[in-house]
């Protein structure tokens, strides 16, 4: 297989995206509204990662397009928890592709600590050959949730995904740290976004002067 070729169309995806929904946040700033996305990253799985999840998946190379749901993948970190729903009800009213699948790991939380929101969709791409339905995941979660995944990620690399029960058991713990956190800056949201407000105006008044 030529992976240039097959991961073409990924790569396009993951662009687009990127640049859709980082326009989504400046449409917020330019409103002078609270965006509720903070931030956004995406990238194409490596190949040496799709290889070994179809693998362990035991998915024939003919069938990865349909079967792997995250060549693409992009990820919207937000502040808040409600800003999780707020960017998904966002993505459900968008016309420029359909959502197959929504996986709420927030109310759900995977046996490892897992807290996110994942969303399956097929993104049609204009290639040089036509139209190609491309599937792609977007994960959406807190900076919390972020902080926490991205290290439990490194800890998985690092034990080959076997961490030892003992840090497990610890990550577990930070998992339910980190929600809690959550939980209660939720509480004081509109104090923090007043406050912003007054450093964004504050900011702006300097830039002018
Ligand atoms: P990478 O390196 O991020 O690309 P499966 O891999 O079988 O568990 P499935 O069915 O493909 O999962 O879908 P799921 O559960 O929605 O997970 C897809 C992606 O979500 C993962 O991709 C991770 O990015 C993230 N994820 C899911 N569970 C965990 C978890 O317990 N910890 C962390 N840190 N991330 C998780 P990949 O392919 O595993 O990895």
């Amino acid at each position: 297989m030529n992976w240039d070729t097959f991961l073409a169309p990924y790569a396009q995806v993951v662009d687009e995206l990127k640049v859709k929904l980082k326009g989504m946040r400046q449409q917020f700033e330019y409103e002078r509204e609270q965006s509720p996305i903070e931030f956004v990253t995406g990238r194409v799985k490596p190949k040496t990662s799709i290889i070994e999840k179809a693998r362990r998946k035991a998915i024939n190379p003919e069938d990865m397009r349909e079967e792997l749901q995250d060549i693409a993948g992009v990820r919207v970190v937000c502040q808040f928890v409600d800003d999780i729903y707020s960017v998904v009800t966002m993505l459900k009213n968008r016309n420029d592709f359909n959502i197959l699948e929504e996986k709420d790991y927030i109310t759900e939380k995977k046996e490892s600590g897992y807290r996110s929101y994942h969303i399956i969709i097929q993104y049609p791409v204009e290639t040089i050959h036509g139209k190609k339905m491309v599937l792609a995941e977007i994960q959406i979660r807190t900076l919390a949730m972020n902080f926490w995944a991205t290290n439990e990620h490194s800890l998985n690399y690092k034990y080959a995904g076997k961490i030892p029960k003992d840090i497990q058991a610890r990550l577990k713990r930070a998992g339910e740290a980190a929600f809690l956190l959550d939980e209660e800056m939720s509480k004081i949201k509109h104090e923090i976004q007043e406050a912003q407000k007054i450093f964004n105006r504050k900011e702006d008044q300097k830039r002018k002067t």
